[in-house]
């Protein structure tokens, strides 16, 4: 099997790398976005994502020749589906795009050819909905043309090095199309390359990120027990996780991104009433953002009104990414409760929150409040002098939603710092009516 020729549908967050990694090792590469705009950028020379590293990358894919992008695929060895499922108001993945690039490549399939669907899918979809859809091209999927199941797993923030050294699920829909995907992948790929069958590597994918999910609700629950019991939660987390066999996770104002917050729903849809720790845990850390917002008004005292700057609307640190941000939800919900609501996201964003003063900068969201939130741990954030944010603000009440500030040294430049599962440190917050629901 020989793939020279590939054409990667979807140049968003995985895509995009994908694409240039195979081109910068030497393969011809179609890179398809149905979206003009994106394609418009990277002819341009400019690309639409923040992520370190990649606009080299980009830069010399397109330099080695071997990269080309445009709005329909073309007749190539292999087609790598990489386009995004998000999920629907009633919970259920949304797999449009998946569908849509599926059938764009029905008129260019041909015998011997590879079809790799990467993106996050309901277990199934492999064999019960994309095999159907090329099947439509005359061809049988597993005989004429191999098809399989590869879960991108790469850490935003982490993504080109993740792609290379992280080791690689493959499932194919027969051993043989486990092994042309083997094929494909090892182009590039220094991680192990392990082979299974489609509807197991969608499982791995969903299970992993149904697990930090999990793991991260226990952190959160954790949280609102230490506040409520005068626990530092910061320390008593360091401190179980001396245990060799322990490791909880970091709370914080709740869970966001495109994956960890929206897979495991794609598992309770195949199964609701096998879940119920699941829909549990996604309970929790969706009500996160709402248990911040307490702490906030808490921190003022219980005051409805006032003034509040927020600093960072990422989905998590040292990223540009705003989807599913719970930093977003809290300051949508302080505005409704008649708080003025200044924003600033360090790596900038260009969106509306209704209600809320996005604000270009620092001195400008500091400048008049009367309570500051660190909502994201940006290092540019952390890195922040008390005394600096003393002489540019009025707001002497800290909250610290991600532990990012050590009391001490604010404290001395006379801040009242409040920490999410702060306890010990701070009076414990009044009993409140904690609803799970939302
Ligand atoms: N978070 C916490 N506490 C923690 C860790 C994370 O509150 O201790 C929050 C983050 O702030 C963020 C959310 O969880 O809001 C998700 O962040 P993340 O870093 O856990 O994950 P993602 O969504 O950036 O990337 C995940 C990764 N999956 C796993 O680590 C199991 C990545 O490898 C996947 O490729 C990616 O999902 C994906 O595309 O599915």
């Amino acid at each position: 099997m020989k793939f020279e020729k590939i054409c990667v549908l979807g140049l968003g967050y995985v895509g995009l790398p994908t694409a240039s990694t195979f081109a910068t090792y030497g393969m011809k590469v179609v890179g398809v976005d149905v979206n003009r705009r994106v394609i418009d950028t990277l002819q341009n020379g400019e690309i639409h994502i923040h992520e370190p590293g990649l606009r080299t990358l980009v830069q010399a894919a397109f330099g080695s020749g071997n990269l080309v992008v445009m709005e329909k695929p073309e007749p190539a060895d292999a087609f790598v589906i990489a386009v995004p499922t998000p999920i629907r108001q009633d919970k259920t993945a949304d797999l449009d795009h998946v569908l849509k690039a599926a059938e764009s490549i029905i008129p260019y399939l041909q015998v011997g050819n590879l079809v790799v669907l990467e993106s996050t899918s309901p277990p199934r979809t492999t064999v019960e909905i994309i095999a159907p859809i090329l099947e439509r091209s005359g061809l049988k999927a597993g005989q004429d043309f191999y098809l399989a199941y590869s879960p991108e797993r790469v850490l935003p923030g982490q993504i080109l090095r993740e792609l290379v050294v992280n080791d690689r699920v493959v499932g194919g829909i027969t051993p043989s199309s486990s092994k042309a995907g083997r094929e494909l992948y090892s182009t590039f790929v220094r991680g192990n390359i392990v082979l299974t069958d489609a509807t197991t590597a969608e499982m791995v994918k969903l299970m992993e990120n149904t697990y930090r999910d999990v793991n991260i609700a226990i952190a959160n629950e954790f949280s609102r027990l230490a506040d409520r019991l005068g626990v530092n939660v910061w320390e008593a987390i360091e401190l179980a996780n001396r245990h060799p066999r322990v490791q909880i996770l970091r709370p914080g104002p709740g869970v966001g991104g495109h994956c960890v917050s929206v897979d495991p729903w794609f598992l309770v849809q195949s199964e609701p009433e096998l879940t119920p720790l699941i829909q549990t845990a996604r309970r929790v850390n969706d009500t996160q953002p709402d248990y911040v917002v307490e702490l906030v008004r808490w921190a003022l005292n219980g005051r409805k009104e006032g003034s509040v700057a927020i600093l960072g609307l990422a989905y998590k640190a040292d990223v540009d990414d705003l989807r599913e941000s719970p930093a977003i939800h809290v300051a949508e919900q302080l505005s409704k409760t008649d708080f003025q609501v200044f924003a600033y996201e360090p790596f900038g964003v260009d969106f509306d929150i209704p209600g809320v003063h996005v604000v270009p900068t620092l001195e400008a969201a500091l400048k008049s409040v009367d309570v500051v939130a660190l909502l994201v741990r940006h290092t540019k954030l952390v890195e922040l002098e008390p005394d600096w944010v003393a002489s540019h603000s009025p707001a002497r009440i800290l909250v610290d939603a991600v532990n990012g500030w050590k009391p001490e040294p604010w404290e001395a430049a006379g801040f009242r710092l409040v920490r999410l599962g702060g306890g010990i440190n701070q009076p414990i917050p009044p009993k409140r009516e904690a609803s799970l629901e939302r």
